[in-house]
């Protein structure tokens, strides 16, 4: 941000990302945040969107609103994770350049990359192959996304550009026993696995894929830095840079938990891309660093879920 009396509009403020960017710019003394409900305001509807423009007048856009999930949510309902990512972009990129908003961050996905891209992924990888089956959906509806940004940029000199995470992860995650990501996912089964004495416990796939996982604050922290500058790229990658396979994550996660029983593998279960690592150096070199470790991350993801789960506040959607 330019200063810290911009009004910046936070859609998606109850989601793992938008909680993240609200405690951060929160912190860092932002004065006007703009969130709204949604019962206030519906994205997939046109006429609210360009309403709520109209009325709230932001000059900031941070968009973290999004139908997300893991691999099996992606897999099984394709056609809501395009319609959805898609109309909410549109109608949001337009309604803010209609409103006269300077300034929109999109929120997009590292999977938007080809399957067969080279690893670690530069952003220079986008659009230069087949898409990961699994995901191919949501992917092309970021992809959407990301043009729109860069399109209404190069045309209307607005500076409406994307940030691409890796697979996220922290306070708030989604714990649903299907729908959820993998570390959601496992954080549950090993807890619950512990908490009723099991002996094993089983893990999607093969457990070879290998993963890049980014703590959201961290990526929080990214986020307020990209916005901190005045021409930044249209599409910059937003990764850790340190990858693991899905088997050692679950090991980590044991022990975290406190689980020491057998970890066994369900090879009928998809794995997804084998690999995705991303490729952050645009992002280093303009002085942004994760400052979050694996370990230290899953504890702190543990701690949250326990706490949310005493509370009676898991979320599980
Ligand atoms: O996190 P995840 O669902 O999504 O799965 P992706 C990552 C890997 O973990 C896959 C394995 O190889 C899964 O088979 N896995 C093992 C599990 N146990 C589990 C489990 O209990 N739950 C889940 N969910 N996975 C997503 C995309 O891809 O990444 C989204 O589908 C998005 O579009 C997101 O881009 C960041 O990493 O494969």
């Amino acid at each position: 941000m330019q200063s810290l009396n911009e009004r910046v509009f936070i859609a998606g403020h109850r989601g793992m990302v938008g909680s993240a960017v609200v405690r951060r710019l929160k912190a860092a003394g932002c004065t006007q945040l703009i969130l709204a409900e949604r019962s206030e305001l519906d994205l997939c509807r046109q006429e609210q969107v360009e309403a709520f423009f109209q009325r709230s007048r932001p000059e900031t856009v941070i968009f973290a609103a999004a139908r997300v999930g893991g691999i099996l949510a992606n897999a099984s309902q394709p056609a809501p994770f395009l319609y959805e990512n898609l109309v909410m972009a549109a109608h949001a990129v337009h309604a803010a350049w209609m409103s006269g908003v300077k300034r929109f961050l999109y929120l997009g996905s590292s999977c938007i990359y080809p399957r067969d891209a080279p690893q670690p992924i530069p952003e220079s990888a986008l659009l230069t192959g087949p898409l990961e089956r699994t995901n191919e959906a949501y992917a092309i509806a970021k992809i959407a996304g990301l043009k729109l940004c860069q399109f209404y940029r190069q045309q209307y000199g607005v500076t409406y550009h994307s940030v691409m995470p890796t697979n996220l992860y922290g306070p708030g995650d989604n714990y649903h026993p299907d729908h959820s990501h993998v570390l959601p996912g496992l954080i549950r089964r090993f807890h619950e696995a512990q908490a009723a004495g099991k002996d094993s416990v089983t893990i999607w796939g093969t457990g070879t894929p290998r993963r890049e996982f980014l703590h959201v604050d961290d990526l929080a922290a990214a986020i307020e830095h990209l916005l901190s500058l005045d021409d930044p790229p249209d599409v910059v990658n937003a990764g850790s840079g340190h990858e693991v396979t899905i088997r050692e994550l679950a090991e980590i996660v044991a022990e975290v938990v406190g689980f020491t029983g057998e970890i066994r593998t369900d090879p009928d279960r998809p794995d997804g891309v084998a690999r995705k690592l991303t490729d952050s150096t645009w992002l280093r070199s303009a002085g942004w660093s994760p400052r979050i470790g694996l370990r230290e991350g899953i504890a702190m993801a543990y701690e949250d879920f326990r706490a949310r789960l005493a509370g009676d506040r898991l979320r599980t959607v």
